[in-house]
């Protein structure tokens, strides 16, 4: 069977997922696209030369006939509104992180998906899916460095635009460190605080960058994050997890080493894109095969909303200075690990 797929929004990541379901994934096709700019949706399709038809409504799209499953790809703000439609009319639904901007909207879903009795929805936390942060699992797992003890993180954009607001540092980009380090640890949060270093004067005046995150979990881990979103230099994720007898890093992507000019050099990344490209392909892979197999898995509702109680919790403590407490209700029975 191939599965055909809607996609809302097709911006960044949306081209680059249809691009993938349609040429480098197997399954799959894209045969409905929506965006509120309809010239884009058009000309991604002409661009890409596919068999795709345009939506001037994504909620017609969502309830087309021959769409089978749905992806959202549009602005955060928008994503509630289309998974709860996706719920409703019963079809599974890939949504970008976040999942909702707010844990009140997570919560809708979450409650409108139990209440439809079945698992529809996956939330596009793609760094589980990573061959390196899996490998750093299966160390820690392992028990190659002891019980983990600390982590020290960064997470580093080249630069960002006008747009880009003190708080997105958290729920649009520490949003997948607190996902990928709970998964990491199987741990979660108990508490957080959001500490200002010297500004950069690279970051435009509205913006609080770098900044770092100190979050703590039930079992004692603490973990500091760096988020540094106009460094310049690349796109770099760092992780090192410090244990009771070790300590395991997160592989650096690989790249050729060159000799050359009296220069020993690697190249660094500059795109979130090419630094998790294989991330973004098997998470989306494995989408479709467990849709076209009758079941949704992968990072679920729960987790979009335990990872909004999180961001929550540390804009508020951008806002407090303070260790702000962070109470995770109860994993529903629903949402138990398979
Ligand atoms: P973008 O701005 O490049 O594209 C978003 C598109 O959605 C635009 O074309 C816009 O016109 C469209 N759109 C906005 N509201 C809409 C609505 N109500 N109905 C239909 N179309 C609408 O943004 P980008 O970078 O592609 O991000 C989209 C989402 O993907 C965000 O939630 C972002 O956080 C997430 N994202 C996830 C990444 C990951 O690593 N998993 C990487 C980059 C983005
Ligand atoms: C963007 O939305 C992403 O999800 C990228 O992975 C992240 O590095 C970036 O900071 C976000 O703005």
């Amino acid at each position: 069977m191939t599965l055909n797929i809607g996609v809302i929004g097709t911006g960044a990541i949306g081209q680059d997922h249809i691009r993938r379901c349609s040429f480098a994934l197997s399954g799959a096709r894209v045969v409905a696209v929506n965006d509120i700019n309809q010239d884009q949706a058009k000309k991604v399709v002409s661009d890409l030369g596919i068999a795709a038809e345009v939506y001037a409504d994504a909620h017609e799209l969502i309830n087309a006939a021959n769409v089978d499953a749905i992806l959202v790809t549009s602005w955060g703000p928008s994503h509630e509104e289309f998974v709860l439609s996706a719920i409703r009319a019963g079809k599974p639904v890939f949504c970008e992180k976040p999942l909702a901007v707010t844990a009140q909207g997570c919560k809708n879903i979450v409650d409108a998906e139990m209440a439809f009795g079945r698992r529809l929805v996956q939330v596009g936390f793609m760094r589980p899916y990573d061959q390196g942060y899996r490998a750093l699992k299966a160390a820690i797992d392992g028990g190659r460095i002891g019980e983990p003890l600390m982590i020290h993180a960064a997470h580093r954009n080249a630069r960002v635009g006008q747009a880009y607001a003190t708080d997105m540092a958290i729920t649009d980009t520490l949003i997948h460190e607190i996902n990928v380090l709970g998964w990491l640890l199987d741990d979660h949060y108990v508490s957080a605080q959001v500490i200002f270093p010297r500004k950069s004067s690279k970051a435009l005046a509205h913006l609080k960058d770098p900044q770092i995150v100190l979050l703590e979990t039930a079992r004692g881990t603490r973990i500091d994050v760096e988020v540094f979103v106009n460094c310049q230099y690349g796109y770099d994720i760092q992780c090192e997890v410090v244990g009771e007898t070790g300590i395991a890093r997160l592989p650096e992507p690989s790249s050729v080493q060159l000799r050359s000019e009296a220069k020993l050099s690697n190249e660094i990344l500059v795109d979130w894109k090419d630094r998790f490209i294989a991330a973004y392909d098997v998470e989306l892979q494995a989408f479709i095969d467990a849709v076209v197999a009758g079941r949704v898995g992968g990072p679920s509702a729960w987790d979009g909303y335990t990872a909004a109680v999180t961001a929550d919790a540390c804009v508020a403590a951008q806002r407090s200075g303070k260790v702000e407490p962070i109470e995770l209700p109860e994993r529903p029975a629903f949402y138990a690990p398979a």
